[in-house]
């Protein structure tokens, strides 16, 4: 997927065109951009602004837009009357998403639009947008509206609305509790999201928000879907942003690996299937994977809590880590020790209702029994390690499934184990009602 960027150059690429490539890259997506001006900025000053000429800044576009598929825009930084008039013309005749983010002034306190032109940004740029993103202080000059009450932000938003933008998103509203909310207008409806606030001075969370929202709407998501998933970015980038200059921090990304990404949406997805609590144990649920080779249960993604059920609900409660599970791990390493092309597994209840369901769908089911565990093993603790090696021993393919029926005062048990998190879940979807 192509995006396009439409903004000026910031030199500490905290922001700007510089931070929107570093954006679409974190989702593989190719970033296109087209500079609509030079700054000279570092991490404590905003120094000069040079806008590009006309000529250049026509070429630009008229050689991106006649060369790629585009699947969404996103513009920010337009500096002048200039610059806005050719954007307008260019993109006028386009057909795909496009996001705002009106970019008045930089948190180091640099004009990024002059006075002059807001009134031909009002009237050209506005039309374009799909959503436009912005913060409180430019949903003020935009509107002309104070904001200081419910009623004139809403009000606020339905002026920016009838100036042409589709959809309005008002940005880190703050509120009680330490919540920030951003605030939405569509055509038809109203709504507020509601998040945590991270008190830190950044730069680059503007930016971060309207390049993640445009990512999402050219995904074809809805615009609460895009909200969300911008705001939940954004959230972590300012959680992570990091100081690389002598003034204020940038905003940052913390580097997913695969394996973390594949597990984390899987936990995801296990957590939303039906009647799942009904699944979760007493001793609680935990989802492992390990993409590389594990020598050990430190080189095993799991929940660094466990998968818990409060009433009918299922919560996540901890962080993914490696060595973050002790005992699903363990079956895990010892499974993948004969099979190594094993490489996840998640315990579940024991009910024989689930079994027959397991028996039923022809799943591959081994069993040990911890009666029969010697007082040497249990003295080392090692018991997981004796049962999964117990309850292979024979076995030519790997299992599907392991379970035992417990002991004196230890719960039943079945593992699942599959190849990827993935494919754990279609095995688990054949099992649960
Ligand atoms: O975050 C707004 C922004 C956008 N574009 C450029 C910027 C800034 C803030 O500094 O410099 C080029």
């Amino acid at each position: 997927m192509n995006l396009l960027s439409i903004g000026g150059s910031d030199p500490s690429s905290g922001a700007g065109i510089q931070s929107d490539v570093k954006t679409f890259a974190e989702f593989n997506v190719y970033g296109l951009t087209v500079i609509t001006a030079i700054t000279g900025q570092n991490t404590s000053n905003f120094g000069m602004i040079e806008p590009v000429s006309d000529r250049i800044l026509k070429n630009q576009l008229e050689s991106i837009i006649s060369d790629f598929e585009i699947s969404g825009i996103k513009i920010g930084m337009v500096y002048n009357s200039q610059i806005i008039k050719t954007v307008y013309q260019q993109l006028k005749k386009l057909k795909i998403p496009i996001v705002v983010d009106p970019v008045l002034k930089s948190t180091t306190g640099g004009e990024l639009m002059q006075k002059t032109a807001i009134s031909d940004f009002q009237k050209f740029i506005l039309p374009l947008a799909t959503v436009i993103t912005p913060n409180k202080f430019e949903a003020e000059i935009i509107s002309k509206i104070k904001i200081n009450s419910e009623k004139s932000m809403e009000k606020s938003a339905k002026i920016i609305q009838r100036m042409g933008a589709k959809n309005v998103v008002i940005t880190g509203i703050e509120k009680k509790n330490n919540k920030i909310t951003d605030f939405v207008l569509e055509k038809n409806t109203k709504y507020a999201i509601v998040g945590d606030k991270i008190a830190n001075i950044n730069h680059g969370s503007g930016c971060n928000y309207s390049a993640v929202m445009a990512f999402a709407l050219a995904n074809n998501k809805t615009i609460r879907e895009s909200v969300k998933f911008a705001k939940e970015y954004t959230y972590n980038s300012i959680k992570n942003a990091k100081k690389r200059g002598k003034g204020i921090s940038i905003t940052d990304i913390q580097k997913q690996d695969k394996t973390h990404s594949e597990l984390s949406h899987a936990i995801n997805e296990f957590v939303k299937m039906k009647n799942i609590y009904k699944n979760i144990p007493e001793c609680q649920t935990n989802f492992v994977y390990s993409k590389q080779k594990p020598k050990s249960t430190r080189d095993i993604l799991g929940i660094s809590g466990r998968i818990v059920k409060a009433g009918k609900e299922v919560i996540i409660a901890g962080d993914l880590a490696y060595g973050g599970s002790k005992h699903v791990a363990t079956a895990l390493l010892t499974v993948n020790k004969k099979f190594p092309e094993i490489h996840s597994a998640i315990n579940i209840k024991f009910q024989n209702t689930t079994i027959t369901k397991m028996k039923k769908s022809k799943l591959k089911i081994s069993t040990y029994d911890r009666m029969q565990e010697p007082n040497s093993v249990k003295n080392k603790g090692s018991t997981i390690e004796w049962g999964i090696k117990n309850a292979i021993k024979n076995l030519k393919k790997p299992p599907d499934v392991i379970f035992h029926k417990g002991d004196f005062g230890k719960e039943p048990m079945i593992i699942i184990f599959g190849e990827t998190p993935g494919i754990i879940l279609k095995k688990l979807s054949k099992i649960i009602e």
